[in-house]
């Protein structure tokens, strides 16, 4: 069946608001301050303003979507100004479209299934196009390939994007999204504005960041990040389509042009690769910002922590690699009665140093785009208090009762009610063909104001203040469930020296373990040896008040492969330890690899002692950590080569002199 799209006459709402508009023909002329209509002349055809008016666009925007309407030749443009009206409209376009289907049980809840090619973000296709390969990656030793982002020459660059965008969006709808990262109109907020012809991705952006009318007004005549984005699938279709999802995998790229601020992605709709403040502008251009600017740009949950009995709040970061238990730990139920967790973000923090000397931490996102499998009422029951209304599902499975299903929740579906896996088949059960009832990385993308333990500073202009740094990964063997490094230095080195399983949030499939530096390896805008010393370069200003940097890991595993720690809601016994350290109690002890838990200083009332192994759980075993050390030599010597600072590799003679018994 041809797929349908957004045509003009086919909409009342669509009809409703060209009454509005001013349809009179004329070329626009970008100099001047408004155009003669809401028409786009392009070579031999015009493209109308079907929702909005270019009129009301800041020059420089004006500019660029003009300039990208006459590259990509939509039929017809929506400006989208973030209101209700709009999402009503952008839901009845993709239900009519067979995209979103309603789930009956929730509150403007929607299911989206993809492409089964386009389930994930793709890493060996996102870019960095630089005049410097340098800046961008370091020189790799052995013939190794770069494991820490792909580079690609502008000239090469050009010729990718040029093979893709010419005429890419024919007969589809151009949308214009003027978008803020971070509450609209902060000193620390930046804006972008992405083009796209997915109206899922508009539905998503209107999620994750706050889009429209009120961020043109705060943008001005100020700088904005440029960002394309086309499903590369222009009408009329040459192939056909599954589950109406338009992508072109074979065809895909996400690429940065930092030296321009642009960001161009071309043939997936999913997550990453497609919304683009996410990682493309919060992450890896956003790191290139913080690096030029002096501050952070992190894979980092941020969350606040108050123990009712000393009636004590601090906040705290924590990166841990994707899937791995950001979004978890930000939301976490605590089994500890006196503690309390309020959640800022779950993925992303960007932080800087005040005149004070204190780091503080802002959540560039406006919503959660989180894991489905494994996220259950006794998991995460915060994130199932979030989704059940205003939120757009991926690829999990639907149930017979309108609800959805994913790994994770076989205890919480009602008697009688059947699934249906993401890849349809009806009556599915764990013996169907399909594995999994949800694609592994299914996901939510829902509000955070809808998240019932925000914190109530998560939105403050100037950030919350941060006294602990954590590191984490999911290592099933050697690593011990939390170490506090020794100094600030000592912290920079551990953050360089992570690894953790692959997950099914990228297109790696086995379960191998990679090394991801500060849970950033997929998302360093620029040369990770230079990230280094960008981190390393805040303890030369003795006003900075550095935390305490910790590591830990919730995913070691017993002989049997079962996890030894029950994680989740206990995990706070961990972060409560961690609070007694940022005021220097004397509740750790030494190890080779940092300090750990003094015996019995952890809170570990109300969980069965015999079950628990502690003495394993903290142990650090020489053999391991020799094997380690060997291959962290070789991750620095083949990868960061002559970027590394010369203190990281100090740190790594250090850590082997106190494993190897030689002292340090
Ligand atoms: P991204 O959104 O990809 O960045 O992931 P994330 O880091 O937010 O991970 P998330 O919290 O969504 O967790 C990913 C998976 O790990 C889910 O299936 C969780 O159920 C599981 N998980 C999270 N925390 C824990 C824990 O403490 N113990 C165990 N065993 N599993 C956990
Ligand atoms: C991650 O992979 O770290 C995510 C999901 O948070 S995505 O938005 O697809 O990058
Ligand atoms: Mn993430």
């Amino acid at each position: 069946m041809p797929e349908r799209h957004v045509s003009v006459c086919e909409n009342d709402f669509y009809d409703d608001s060209l009454k509005h508009s001013n349809s009179s023909v004329g070329l626009p002329d970008s100099q001047t301050e408004k155009p003669k209509s809401n028409i786009l002349l392009v070579p031999k055809s015009s493209i109308r303003v079907i929702y909005g008016d270019l009129g009301f666009l800041p020059k420089k925007v004006r500019h660029f979507v003009e300039e990208h309407a006459r590259l990509c030749k939509p039929d017809t443009i929506h400006i989208c100004d973030g209101s209700e009206r709009e999402n009503d409209l952008l839901l009845y376009v993709l239900q009519r479209d067979n995209i979103l289907k309603r789930l009956h049980k929730f509150e403007n809840c929607w299911l989206a299934k993809t492409d089964p090619a386009d389930v994930a973000r793709v890493e060996r296709l996102t870019y960095i196009s630089t005049h410097e390969e340098r800046d961008t990656i370091p020189h790799t030793k052995n013939g190794a390939r770069c494991q820490l982002g792909n580079w690609m020459n502008p000239e090469d660059m050009e010729q990718e994007l040029n093979m893709r965008f010419p005429n890419c969006m024919k007969g589809r709808t151009m949308f214009v999204i003027p978008y803020s990262m971070g509450p609209v109109g902060s000193p620390l907020s930046k804006i972008g504005v992405q083009l796209t012809d997915s109206a899922y991705v508009v539905a998503s952006m209107r999620i994750m960041t706050r889009i429209g009318s009120k961020v043109v007004e705060a943008l001005g005549s100020g700088p904005f990040v440029k960002c394309l984005h086309s499903v590369g699938r222009p009408l009329p279709l040459t192939v056909k389509l599954h589950n109406n999802w338009p992508c072109d995998p074979k065809m895909l790229i996400v690429a940065h042009l930092p030296e321009k601020n642009e960001i161009c992605s071309y043939g997936s709709s999913y997550g990453g690769n497609a919304l683009l403040g996410k990682k493309c502008l919060a992450l890896r251009i956003g790191s290139i910002l913080g690096h030029r600017e002096g501050w952070l740009a992190e894979h980092m949950l941020i969350l606040g922590i108050e123990n009712t009995k000393t009636k004590e709040k601090r906040y705290m970061v924590a990166a841990f690699p994707s899937a791995c238990g950001k979004t978890n730990m930000a939301m976490m139920k605590p089994t500890l009665p006196h503690i309390k967790i309020t959640c800022v973000g779950d993925d992303i923090a960007w932080m800087r140093f005040d005149d004070k000397g204190q780091l503080r931490a802002i959540n560039p996102e406006n919503g959660f785009f989180g894991v489905a499998p494994g996220t259950s009422h006794k998991t995460n029951p915060h994130a199932m208090d979030t989704i059940h209304k205003n939120t757009i599902f991926t690829n999990v499975a639907e149930t017979s009762d309108g609800g959805v299903f994913w790994e994770g929740l076989e205890d919480e579906i009602p008697e009688g009610v059947k699934i249906k896996s993401w890849l349809g088949d009806d009556d599915w059960s764990p013996d169907s063909r399909d594995k999994t009832a949800a694609h592994p990385n299914s996901r939510f993308c829902t509000p955070a104001s809808q998240c019932p333990i925000l914190d109530p500073a998560w939105e403050s202009p100037e950030g919350v203040p941060i006294d602990a740094i954590i590191f984490g990964g999911r290592r099933p063997a050697g690593v011990p469930l939390v170490f506090e490094s020794f100094n600030w230095e000592h912290g920079v080195f551990i953050g360089a020296s992570m690894r953790s399983e692959a997950t099914a949030a990228a297109e790696h499939k086995a379960k191998v373990l990679m090394h991801d530096p500060f849970a950033m390896r997929p998302f360093f805008g620029y040369n990770f040896g230079e990230y280094l010393a960008h981190w390393l370069s805040f303890a030369e200003n003795p006003k900075n008040k550095l935390p305490k940097i910790f590591h830990v890991n919730w995913f070691r595993k017993n002989k049997d492969g079962k996890f030894m720690w029950p994680g989740f809601g206990d995990n706070c016994r961990v972060l409560e330890w961690v609070m007694k350290r940022i005021k220097d109690e004397n509740v750790a002890q030494k190890t080779p690899v940092g300090s750990v838990p003094k015996p019995g200083s952890l809170d570990l009332s109300g969980l069965d002692e015999k079950e628990l192994d502690m003495e394993t759980l903290m142990s650090t075993p020489s053999d391991f950590w020799e094997n380690e050390i060997n291959a962290i030599y070789k991750y620095f010597d083949e990868q960061v080569n002559d970027d590394l600072p010369s203190s990281i590799m100090k740190q790594l003679k250090d850590l082997e002199s106190r494993v190897t018994g030689g002292g340090a």
